[in-house]
């Protein structure tokens, strides 16, 4: 049987979807083969067996569906990877707290969400009845290493996956779907290299950053202030300066970061959290009410209050806010164990030079 001349090829049909993906915004798109396995497969599992992620059980849980998409859809074909651009300048004025610029605007896993529902929606008009499951960040695929053999970039020695257009300020979200497409893969030379760089080992403070392109999460800023529910250890405190969610550190020094382009995302740029917050106004917030009113829709709700204010109490410590004593000291009264011995913690270090 001949192919109907005007039926469009898989060729065109992956162009297609490339197209639209850009159109609605994404700063790229490629497409990788469900089976071509992760190379870091292992690296994973060492990575786990080494108590590299902490309290992050879900990492542990996840680790038979990270580099097996035929778990999560049995009849996984292609992956359709995609990235966004979230660059934001800082805009930091003053003594205070800072935030991560991925945290700055609207939480990034809402706007995958709405992205990837159109992109999905074009893929059904492509090929209906096909089957297809999306994520961005939450889902179990080791997101780094499948938009790597797509060659949308390269993993740096911060971990992070370096694109030649915006650098490594971008984040990930993907379409499986049961569909051969046509493939793309890893080309070096379309990539820098990190060679004998190591600035982002050593910008570090907490010295998360190992030689062998390897973080261990536990002592990550991001993770102290994002994943850890309990107490920040006391000898990592002075080492997190003034983040108070997230850290940005490894990425501002990377040289790869020259390309970095303010996002054209509306839904970014409008700043929930901001880059820079007031310690002041956290301290004293008294309600979870409080707290959704003025962070809904923001990823800062993943630290919920309770995280915020701890890690408002250690940035006040370091940067030794003497004006917040009067509002430390209130909280050193808290019923919340976690929030009088951090606040108790801020006074001592901020008494230390005030004395
Ligand atoms: C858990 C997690 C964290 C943890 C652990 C981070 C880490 N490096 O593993 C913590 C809380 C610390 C964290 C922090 C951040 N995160 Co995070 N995180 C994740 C999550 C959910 C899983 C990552 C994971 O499985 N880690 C385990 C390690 C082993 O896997 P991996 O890092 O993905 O990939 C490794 C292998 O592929 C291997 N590898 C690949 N090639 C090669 C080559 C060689 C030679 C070797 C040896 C290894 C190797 O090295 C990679 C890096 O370790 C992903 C989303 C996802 N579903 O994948 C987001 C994700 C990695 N995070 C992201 C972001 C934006 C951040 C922060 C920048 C947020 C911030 N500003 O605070 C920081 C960056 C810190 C850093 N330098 O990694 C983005 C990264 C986008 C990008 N351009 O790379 C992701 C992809 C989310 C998304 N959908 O966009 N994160």
């Amino acid at each position: 049987m001949t192919q109907d001349i005007n039926e469009p090829t898989q060729r065109s049909k992956t162009e297609n979807i490339k197209q639209f993906a850009t159109k609605i915004g994404f700063a790229d798109c490629k497409v990788t083969r469900a089976s071509n396995r992760p190379k870091s497969e292992k690296f994973y599992a060492d990575w786990i067996s080494q108590n590299n992620h902490g309290e992050m059980s879900y990492l542990v849980k996840h680790a038979p569906l990270k580099t097996n998409p035929k778990q999560i859809l049995p009849n996984a074909k292609s992956i359709i990877l995609t990235t966004l651009n979230y660059y934001q300048p800082r805009i930091n004025q003053g003594n205070n707290g800072q935030i991560a610029r991925y945290a700055n605007g609207r939480d990034y896993h809402k706007v995958f969400k709405k992205k990837l529902t159109e992109l999905d929606k074009k893929l059904n008009d492509l090929f209906p009845n096909a089957q297809t499951r999306f994520f961005a960040d939450s889902g179990p695929l080791l997101e780094r290493d499948y938009a790597t053999n797509a060659n949308l970039g390269y993993i740096g020695k911060n971990t992070m996956l370096i694109t030649p257009k915006y650098g490594s300020w971008v984040l990930i979200g993907e379409i499986i779907i049961d569909q051969e497409l046509e493939y793309d893969s890893f080309n070096q030379l379309e990539h820098g290299v990190c060679g004998t760089c190591t600035r982002c080992i050593s910008v570090c403070p907490t010295k998360a950053l190992k030689s062998d392109y390897t973080i261990d999460a536990k002592l990550c800023i991001s993770y102290l202030t994002i994943e850890n529910k309990g107490p920040i250890p006391i000898e990592l405190r002075p080492l997190m300066g003034d983040w108070v969610f997230g850290c940005d550190l490894c990425q501002e020094i990377c040289p790869h970061n020259f390309r970095q382009k303010p996002s054209t995302e509306p839904n970014f740029n409008q700043a929930i959290a901001g880059s820079q917050i007031d310690l002041q106004e956290i301290l004293s917030m008294q309600t979870e009410e409080q707290f959704v009113a003025r962070f809904a829709g923001s990823p800062i709700m993943r630290a919920k209050l309770r995280g915020l204010q701890r890690n408002a109490c250690v940035v006040a410590g370091n940067l030794k806010r003497k004006d917040l004593l009067p509002i430390l000291t209130q909280l050193q009264q808290s019923e919340d164990i976690l929030i009088a011995e951090h606040a108790d913690w801020a006074v001592q270090e901020i008494q230390k030079i005030t004395n």
